[in-house]
């Protein structure tokens, strides 16, 4: 298999990078903008990140990452198809991605200072955003109760998803609780996060 990340420093395609280095394969970064035209020619969104698997590509993150780890289940960072484990796995990333970070990137598209959305359809939402995404953060916590990791002792994919979404939100300065930083700072500290970062940067 061949794999070939499109993506940027910054963005969604850190979880792929990271993904692709906890489960230790080879791949080519390729630093792209957004509607760029190598992007366009894969994904009529022209959004990254974009995954080339032996230049079939494949769009959206978390349709990505679970590919990836239904092809490489050696790690177990997912589960088999059609299992309960494998259902809690799908309805984290789900939640994460409608619930979770939904109001973090809708923020960020309506801030002044990015050009995600044109100006004039800004509006300040900020009070909304911080009322949606401490909801999500609650049911998060609940959800998380006393486990390391979301899917309970190991490591999953969906951690990727929960920590780099809360990162996301501490840099737009929402509040986050101190048992949600701690969660994030545990999985963000881990060595193949920081090699997906360097491969990303060009390093
Ligand atoms: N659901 C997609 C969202 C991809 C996405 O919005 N990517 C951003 C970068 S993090 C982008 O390309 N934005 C350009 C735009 O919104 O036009 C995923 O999870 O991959």
């Amino acid at each position: 298999m061949k794999y070939r990340l499109y993506g940027l420093a910054g963005t969604r395609s850190i979880r792929v990078s990271w993904l692709l280095e906890e489960l230790e394969l080879e791949y080519e970064f390729i630093s792209l903008l957004p509607h760029s035209k190598e992007i366009l020619a894969v994904n009529p969104s022209g959004k990254i990140p974009t995954l080339l698997v032996d230049n079939h590509p494949i769009s959206d993150s978390a349709a990505i990452c679970l590919y990836l780890c239904d092809k490489h289940p050696q790690k177990g960072l997912s589960a088999p198809c059609a299992t309960i484990e494998r259902a809690e796995i799908d309805s984290w990333l789900y939640f994460a991605q409608s619930e979770l970070e939904a109001p973090v990137w809708a923020y960020r598209k309506h801030k002044k200072t990015t050009q995600l959305i044109p100006d004039n359809l800004k509006i300040n939402i900020k009070d909304w955003v911080e009322f949606e995404f401490s909801r999500s953060v609650e049911t998060l916590l609940t959800r998380l109760g006393s486990r390391d990791y979301a899917m309970g002792d190991n490591f999953s994919v969906v951690d990727i998803f929960l920590a780099q979404i809360g990162q996301w939100a501490r840099h737009e300065r929402l509040a986050i609780p101190e048992k949600y930083r701690r969660y994030i700072d545990r999985i963000w500290a881990r060595p193949a996060l920081a090699r997906a970062r360097q491969k990303e940067k060009g390093q």
